[in-house]
């Protein structure tokens, strides 16, 4: 509950193999950067057997590594160094749908009385020989259901044709799918980012969706209540071993009440990802809605997530639009009460890149969120070839590690010290959140654990604040400045413009 995870997307991470994508031996040359960052775990998305339409979240072989990471032997090596170093490692599993080159669906579309046919979601056509109901699938108005020719059916796909959807509620799809979690345990991984987990129960009519609450993710078919009895039975799968093995479930609804209903008592997820925070706008009164949302929904029957980035939006520093409120933005994830998702690159203060037409790859679009990291300033910023996958974000020869651990003022360290803060803070850590009252423009809390104490304040605004709780909290010391001035003394009352700070009470 205390960690602090890391998003690592292999594909831009680091290459140790020279063709310009990111692999498994990339990143364990590189753990030493996290061990000095201070996160407590990792997070990798796929680098499974794929045909990479989803660039791996379309799997063809759950228990396997793509050539193009590495193989099963560097996956291993990559957890015991890991774990040598005292990070954990969270493995991305997608388990709504396969590829559609996974053995299963080679075989399932080989005829209707296929072995594997019903393990995934046939229907045969509307009566006017269209899709069987009008559900649309991700990135666009187009169906959900491609009709297979050779068989006369439709099978079903939230995401593109290439990912045909399981069929959870047949009891081989689970108990296949639960032995690949095993397969992962059993090699070590301590524990599961679940893709798009809310969606795995469908109702078994597969009723028409409600026009207006289309398209994904607001649409009903994405919560059917059976989801819950297969969440739980995934927990019993993570709790036949022992030690702290955990899940964190991508709950794609816009709607906390909603995504606090996956905890499921303490049966459910450990953590869920809450994603209306990060599509809420860089200002004060917003993120107070969010916030005593968490706390409504959430804190009673759960710990909380917060995620600023990912590897589908576009970056947080992209979003709020100033180096400065990146800043701010770091003080207020790490401040915050539950477990922060950071993603690769946000301690350097990546914008996304600019991907010219020709080089977009992307289904969905995100290309600009998954540009390579730099991690020197020179043309090829440590990847062995000035050409990765994708184009570099901006200012890579500013932004890139080695500058900016030389730089003692960068965001880079401002990062670190935080993420020092929190480690050595139990109100930060564990600690009871309260929101306080303060002046507009302003949000306030403060974090309470076993007499150590701990206060926040983020200015949202571009303007200096002074007035009300702010020019009130002259007792306190400053322990992080998001700007870096003034750590270690007593805070003097006033907010700059986009500042954020976490601070102590004053020693006598
Ligand atoms: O994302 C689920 C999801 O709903 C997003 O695709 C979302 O709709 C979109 O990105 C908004 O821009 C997960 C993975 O995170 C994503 O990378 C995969 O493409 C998707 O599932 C399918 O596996």
């Amino acid at each position: 509950m205390s960690a602090v995870i890391y998003q690592i997307y292999p594909r831009s991470f680091a290459d140790s193999d020279g063709d310009g994508v990111g692999d498994l031996q990339g990143v364990r040359a590189h753990l030493d950067h996290l061990v000095w960052l201070g996160v407590d775990a990792i997070w990798l998305s796929p680098f499974y057997r794929s045909p990479m339409a989803d660039f791996g979240y379309d799997v063809s072989d759950y228990c396997d590594v793509d050539p193009l990471f590495g193989t099963l032997a560097d996956f291993d090596a990559l957890v015991a160094d890991a774990h040598a170093l005292g990070l954990k490692v969270v493995v991305d599993w997608v388990p709504n749908h396969t590829s559609d080159r996974h053995r299963w669906f080679v075989d399932a579309r080989a005829s209707r009385d296929a072995d594997h046919r019903d393990f995934y979601v046939w229907r045969d056509p509307s009566p006017d020989g269209g899709p069987p109901n009008n559900w649309v699938r991700a990135w666009g108005e187009q169906p959900a259901w491609t009709l297979d020719p050779a068989t006369g059916q439709w099978y079903l796909h939230l995401f593109l044709p290439e990912q045909p959807d399981l069929d959870w509620q047949n009891p081989a799809v689970a108990a296949a799918m639960h032995d690949v979690l095993r397969f992962w345990l059993d090699r070590g991984v301590d524990g599961f980012r679940m893709d798009v987990l809310h969606a795995l129960g469908k109702d078994p009519a597969l009723p028409d969706d409600d026009p207006e609450l289309l398209p994904i993710p607001h649409s009903a078919l994405n919560h059917h209540r059976s989801t819950h009895d297969i969440v739980r039975n995934l927990r019993g799968v993570l709790e036949e071993y022992d030690g702290d093995r955990m899940m964190v479930g991508e709950i794609f609804l816009l709607d906390t009440a909603l995504v606090a209903t996956y905890y499921d008592g303490g049966e459910g997820v450990h953590l869920a990802f809450n994603f209306p925070p990060l599509y809420a706008p860089w200002d004060a009164a917003s993120w107070q809605v969010q916030v005593e949302a968490v706390a409504r929904e959430i804190e009673p029957v759960g710990w909380p997530s917060w995620v600023l980035s990912n590897h589908d939006q576009p970056r947080h520093r992209t979003r709020y639009g100033s180096p400065a409120r990146a800043r701010a933005a770091a003080v207020l994830l790490l401040g915050l009460r539950g477990t922060p998702f950071l993603y690769a690159g946000e301690e350097l203060g990546l914008e996304d890149a600019e991907v010219p037409a020709e080089r977009a790859v992307d289904p969905g679009g995100r290309d600009g969120c998954r540009a390579p990291i730099p991690w020197d300033a020179t043309p090829t910023h440590g990847w062995s070839t000035a050409d990765a996958w994708l184009p570099w974000p901006p200012d890579a020869d500013r932004r890139d590690v080695a500058s900016l651990r030389t730089q003692e003022t960068s965001i880079l360290h401002l990062y670190r010290r935080l993420l020092t803060e929190r480690r050595t803070s139990p109100a930060l850590t564990l600690g009871e959140q309260e929101l306080l009252r303060a002046p507009d423009g302003v949000l306030a809390w403060q974090r309470r654990a076993d007499g150590d104490e701990r206060r926040v304040l983020v200015n949202f605004t571009g303007e200096a604040v002074s007035d009300g709780l702010v020019g009130q909290s002259t007792g306190w010391a400053v322990r992080v400045s998001s700007d870096g001035r003034g750590e270690a003394g007593p805070f003097g009352g006033t907010l700059r413009p986009d500042q954020a700070v976490m601070l102590a009470p004053a020693v006598e």
